[in-house]
């Protein structure tokens, strides 16, 4: 948009004077982010109106995009990028005295997820609506997003993450499109009198879905999505009988909180009612705009609407959809079939099987009566359909309803017309491994969509420096389309291009610094190198393999006190699930480690480890522009794709990592060379599952360096572990070191003594740098976002010149 320094203050003062009744001299820190919000809520909402009406009028199929978890971060700085005003913005505020960045920092993150799952699903929304494509979120607005996490001593303490304490300046409460849920009570069928069955209901559990809109900008065009998040309310003519405290608290906690914990029965019902409560509402939604816009007969409706399902929670999608049909649109059971698996996509992000939700029956049965009819109906018809097809045993490995139990991988899959996988190496092991009875069964279903980043938030606003030294190197066409980098190949020569590639990083490195002993209060230098592992804390993903690399450099410093070598600063930032114990334990013997080495007086400034509290969003924005080193060291299988390694990538980082998800595509875009690879392979790895050979306590006994740094953990050299030290020796020894940490440990230090000799030749390293960052503009998510577009929901991008 088109927007003059002059009008944007006269629009944000007239904003502090008419919201807060103070003007620039008086207003706080608060008021000034609510003002400016507000003005660029006004700024979007015209463009956002206009493109609702465009697309009522167009009447072009559009997507929904079903998740359980979206991780936007801070809005403003994107909005007003994407609207192409950021610098206007940032100079107007500037000749009133106001620092933007500074403004920018009180807007709370918005963490409605958990890590890769919720990042990608909004990176997908700023690349749709960037791209043009008209595909739409659909979740839940938690009242407490992930937790914030504290460090006290040196132990994970979780606390609430009250985000909407503030007003969230985004979005729309339409409490005219709520829409009512029901749960429990009976159902039973009718015959109507012209021999249909229609089902009846009573006792139902009634709950008010409301939705929030917020619009999800375009990067300088005029397409404007909607991110609907539900939030459940108590109706307003609620039934006397359910008038009680106990419903009003459990309609309230349905929209409380990502995740509930689901060590108890309780916990699970929580979680499978969330999963029904957006599921149900977000399809009632769309349905009835379909209606109401007179769009086609319901007959048609697949021809308009695609329906994404991102990891099994919103599997509910495919029974609903088909309840949505039958009940209450009066279509045939195969009309009603045909029209949801053509309209139902679905995404697997995981092979780990604790993210292959399964249901007990009994408490589907319970609290969604009808819908378990559908699955058991689903499930029924297709075996009597397959039966005499295939054999018995594919139909039974391949059943939605077994052992007690409803798989909601397999309703996906079966209720869908695709199965993506996020990496090719990921894609792969669905169909040969993970998923091959069903790959047996659809083979036309399976494909790979290879994860992206939005580059517009993890280089435009992170990484200020290096756009801009891009800008000048090779014009801003990167800045619409990221493969543009590849010009930046011609600068591998080019002396002066690669030291000023080293002065970005190291500006960058300062200001890490400065932040670190802001937050940490340890003095790091930004002359070592940044070595970066932040990601969820699970035990795959061997954060704890890093540790013990570290471990390593310090004993040898420490049996050689002069010992040269390159300064390395290790930098953590992961969060670990609150029930998840054993990698609560590898958060404290991080800590204490730090302790141990930073206050170490032989250690000097050799080596530092930093465990920055708090991983999020926008702690990631502050340390990916900064990394020499992005960690990414999951034992090959196990990590679906991993979307920092692209982040880091395009920031300039050089990558240390195993086969695993989309490091091996990394690898082949930026070349050998360019990137540090160690470890077993996926067919190593699936060697020892298969002759069950690994032997972890035959490597602690005959690797002396092994042994010395495990004996670390138990014999009093890292203190305050005396719990956690012991727990995580025996995972390593006595339980067989279940992701082959120490098989892989020897390959490790090797590769990364291949890194710091690399760091030594400074020029070397800069063109490693530039090679990365060049080859880095596949993995931009406009190019999954349109891969997705065209090969699953057969949707188009809208065309500027309408
Ligand atoms: O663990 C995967 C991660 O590898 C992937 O990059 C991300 C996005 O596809 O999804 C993660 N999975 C989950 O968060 C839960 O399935």
């Amino acid at each position: 948009m088109k927007l003059s320094k002059t009008q944007f203050r006269k629009d944000f003062e007239q904003s502090l004077t008419s919201e807060f009744a103070t003007d620039v001299a008086k207003a706080g820190i608060t008021e000034t982010f609510a003002a400016l919000s507000s003005v660029v809520k006004q700024y979007y909402t015209q463009i956002w109106q206009g493109d609702n009406q465009y697309k009522d009028r167009s009447q072009k199929k559009q997507t929904y995009y079903f998740s359980i978890e979206f991780l936007p971060g801070k809005m403003l700085k994107s909005n007003l990028l994407n609207l192409g005003i950021l610098s206007t913005v940032r100079e107007g505020l500037q000749e009133l005295g106001i620092d933007l960045e500074k403004v920018a920092q009180v807007e709370p993150d918005m963490a409605i997820g958990n890590g890769g799952l919720g990042r990608l699903a909004s990176c997908f929304m700023d690349s749709a609506a960037s791209t043009g494509l008209p595909v739409n979120g659909n979740g839940i607005r938690y009242r407490y997003g992930l937790f914030k996490q504290k460090i006290i001593d040196g132990y994970q303490v979780e606390l609430p993450d009250s985000w909407l304490n503030n007003v969230n300046p985004w979005e729309v409460r339409r409490a005219d499109k709520a829409i009512e849920v029901t749960f429990g009570g009976e159902t039973w069928l009718e015959e109507t009198e012209d021999g249909r069955l229609i089902p009846r209901y009573r006792n139902q559990e009634r709950v008010l879905a409301v939705p929030y809109d917020t619009a999800m900008v375009g990067f300088e065009n005029t397409r404007v999505n909607n991110m609907c998040l539900w939030r459940s309310e108590v109706p307003q003519d609620l039934d006397v009988k359910f008038q009680n405290m106990e419903y009003m608290r459990q309609t309230s906690m349905l929209s409380a909180e990502l995740y509930p914990d689901d060590s108890n029965y309780d916990g699970r019902l929580l979680r499978l009612k969330q999963e029904y409560f957006f599921v149900s509402a977000g399809l009632q939604r769309i349905i009835r705009h379909y209606k109401s816009n007179k769009i086609a007969p319901i007959a048609q409706i697949a021809d308009y609407i695609a329906v994404h399902i991102n990891d099994t929670h919103p599997a509910l999608c495919v029974p609903e959809f088909m309840r949505l049909l039958l009940d209450e649109n009066g279509l045939s059971w195969e009309q009603a079939w045909d029209i949801t698996v053509k309209v139902m996509s679905y995404t697997n992000h995981t092979i780990l099987s604790e993210a292959l939700e399964k249901w007990p029956e009994e408490m589907v049965h319970t609290l969604l009566p009808r819908i378990y009819q559908i699955i058991n109906e689903i499930d029924k018809r297709r075996t009597d359909e397959l039966l005499p097809h295939v054999g018995a045993e594919l139909i039974h490995k391949t059943r939605i309803v077994k052992d007690g139990q409803i798989h909601m991988a397999n309703l996906a899959i079966i209720g869908s017309h695709s199965t993506n996988g996020v990496a090719k190496l990921h894609s792969d092991i669905l169909k040969d491994v993970e998923l091959h009875d069903f790959y047996q069964l659809y083979p036309e279903r399976f494909n790979n969509k290879t994860n992206g980043i939005a580059d517009r938030r993890w280089l435009q606003i992170s990484n200020a420096r290096l756009s801009k030294l891009l800008d000048e190197k090779i014009g801003k066409s990167w800045r619409h389309d990221l493969v543009k980098l590849e010009a930046l190949k011609d600068f591998r020569e080019d002396t002066e291009t690669l030291k000023q590639l080293a002065a970005v990083k190291l500006e960058n490195k300062k200001d890490l610094a400065a932040l670190i002993k802001e937050k940490n209060g340890i003095e790091v230098n930004p002359e070592a190198i940044f070595d970066v592992q932040i990601k969820r804390l699970h035990a795959y993903k061997r954060q704890l393999l890093n540790v013990l690399h570290i471990l390593k450099l310090y004993f040898d410093i420490k049996d050689q006190p002069d010992l040269e070598m390159v300064p390395r600063v290790f930098i953590f930032g992961a969060k670990a699930a609150p029930g998840y114990h054993y990698a609560k334990a590898i958060i404290k013997v991080i800590n204490e480690i730090a302790v141990m080495i930073n206050e170490d007086a032989v250690v000097k400034d050799r080596l530092k480890l930093v465990f920055m509290e708090n991983y999020n969003v926008s702690l990631a924005e502050a340390i990916i522009p900064a990394a020499d080193v992005g960690e990414q060291i999951s034992l090959a299988s196990k990590e679906a794709s991993g979307t920092s390694n692209m982040k880091f990538m395009l920031n300039g980082a050089l990558t240390m990592a195993t086969l695993d998800g989309a490091n091996i595509e990394i690898k082949e875009a930026c070349g050998d060379e360019n990137i540090f690879i160690f470890g077993l392979t996926k067919d190593e790895v699936y060697e020892y599952y298969k002759n069950g050979n690994y032997n972890a306590r035959d490597i602690y006994e005959q690797n002396p360096v092994v042994h010395r740094i495990l004996n670390a953990f138990i014999d009093g050299t890292i203190p305050n572990i005396t719990n956690e030290g012991p727990e995580i020796f025996e995972s390593l020894t006595a339980f067989n070191d279940e992701y082959f940490l120490l098989r892989d440990f020897n390959d490790y230090v090797r590769a990364q003594k291949d890194l710091e000799n690399l760091y030594r030749d400074q020029r070397a390293w800069a063109q490693a740098s530039l090679m990365n960052i060049a080859t880095s503009g596949i993995f931009s998510s406009d190019r999954t976002i349109r891969q997705y577009a065209k090969d699953i929901w057969f949707i188009e991008e809208k065309s500027e010149e309408v």
